[in-house]
């Protein structure tokens, strides 16, 4: 029986011993008059004040936020619901310093329409250090090539990434804002700080104040390392297979950016990228017939400490490969002239990895246990460390084949 079945034949019973009991026995039956009236009242008081809101035109949420967002800002008293028009739908108000001037500013992000009919996130910082009597005056937060944060909900975290351009005395938080959809983080915009007008000056926000230091958007994730300041982005590339792209970014220490120079409306290139699975290693790789997912995780496996819940680098093995993998043949697996054993690769990178899905099931082998269908991968390039030394290896041309009931990779003679 279904738990769901249990449960409710339990419901069942127990409602049949509460009625014998309110038809046999008059005292209990009149305590269980109060309850119930009780009950009956706060069900009525419940269902009077959900009609009111409902009937109230334009009830939503937003006062609620809107109250919190006014006891956040101590005595300096915004409404930001009030004063931004109907097409800014405000989202959160938060009150921080976000220019190290020592005074709290109003970060406010906000959604609004775009005509293919999204509804992506923007931010502003409002400010009211400029002007005689002062300005609330908005200073945008925006990437260099587009008008809007994220699609996803934005917020915004204060970290020290670099001090380029600040006072010694004056240090000044930089701002992330991330964007994330459903549990995902899928964008990550680094703001600095850069002064642009003097204190007697009217406001202005051209150039920006809050200037885009770094710009990056993965699906599979954007993580930002507060140690070595690096950033990693995760996008899927091969979908049926679980697999991803990692780039890694790190800050330009002496510009106190991550754009490129020839190109500030792009991230510099990467200090490393490679193809890995989106979510680790599956525990039953070898039951899947993907060959870009078998090599994949072969080299993975390469290089790295025995692991209970992943077939050994061996397992992935079949025919010539796994004589040449006893052998310990370096040469065989992509690591020609390196002198060194199999055991001495650590940290292997595949950079590269193309799989031709249109010649696939090219041919059929004949094995011991019959037809089996074959599939051609092709593995670009990769990187190790051979002795803690980096190496690139040469592309080796995979095969796929079933065997006893998994699938193992051996190499492509280019013979067939
Ligand atoms: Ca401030
Ligand atoms: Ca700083």
């Amino acid at each position: 029986m279904a738990d769901g079945n249990v449960a409710l034949v339990a419901l069942g019973l127990a409602g049949f011993t509460g009625l014998m009991v309110i038809i046999f026995f008059p005292g209990v039956r009149a305590a269980m008059g109060q309850m119930l009236l009780g009950t009956i009242l706060t069900l009525l008081a419940i269902l009077v004040v959900v009609t009111m809101l409902l009937a109230i035109p334009g009830y939503s949420i937003e006062p609620l936020l809107r109250k919190m967002a006014l006891v956040q800002t101590d005595n300096q008293v915004v409404d930001f619901y009030a004063l931004l028009p109907e097409r800014y739908r405000v989202q959160s108000v938060e009150y921080m310093d976000t220019d190290g001037d020592g005074q709290q500013e109003w970060v406010v992000f906000y959604q609004f329409d775009l005509a293919d009919g999204r509804s992506p996130y923007a931010g502003a910082i409002y400010d009211s250090d400029r002007g005689n009597p002062p300005v609330l005056f908005p200073y945008q937060l925006l990437p260099p090539d587009r008008d809007y944060l994220s699609d996803g909900f934005a917020y915004l975290v204060p970290e020290d990434v670099t001090t380029v351009g600040e006072q010694k005395e004056k240090p000044v938080n930089e701002l992330l804002v991330y964007g994330q959809a459903d549990s995902t983080i899928t964008d990550l915009t680094v703001f600095r700080h850069t002064p642009n007008t003097f204190e007697w000056e009217v406001p202005r926000d051209d150039p920006r104040r809050y200037q885009p230091i770094g710009v990056f958007r993965g699906d599979g994730g954007v993580i930002y390392d507060p140690v070595t300041k690096h950033i990693t982005t995760t996008n899927r590339v091969y979908d049926r297979s679980q697999m991803a792209v990692q780039t890694v970014y790190a800050l330009d220490e002496g510009r106190g950016t991550y754009m490129s120079i020839s190109d500030p409306k792009q991230p510099g290139a990467p200090i490393s990228q490679k193809v890995a699975f989106s979510f680790g290693m599956p525990g039953d790789i070898l039951d899947t017939p993907y060959p870009e997912k078998i090599v994949l995780g072969f080299y993975e496996s390469l290089g790295r400490p025995q692991s209970q819940s992943y077939p050994s680098a061996r397992e992935f093995l079949t025919g010539a490969a796994l004589i040449e993998y006893d052998r310990g043949n370096l040469a065989f697996f992509g690591f020609g002239g390196v002198d060194g054993k199999l055991s001495d690769i650590s940290e292997v990178k595949v950079t590269e990895l193309q799989y031709a899905p249109q010649v696939e099931e090219f041919t059929a082998s004949v094995t011991a246990q019959g037809q089996q269908p074959r599939f051609l991968i092709a593995a670009g390039a990769f990187r190790a460390l051979v002795h803690g030394t980096p190496v690139s290896a040469d592309r080796v041309d995979w095969v796929t084949t079933m065997v006893n009931g998994k699938w193992r990779i051996d190499r492509h003679t280019h013979q067939e």
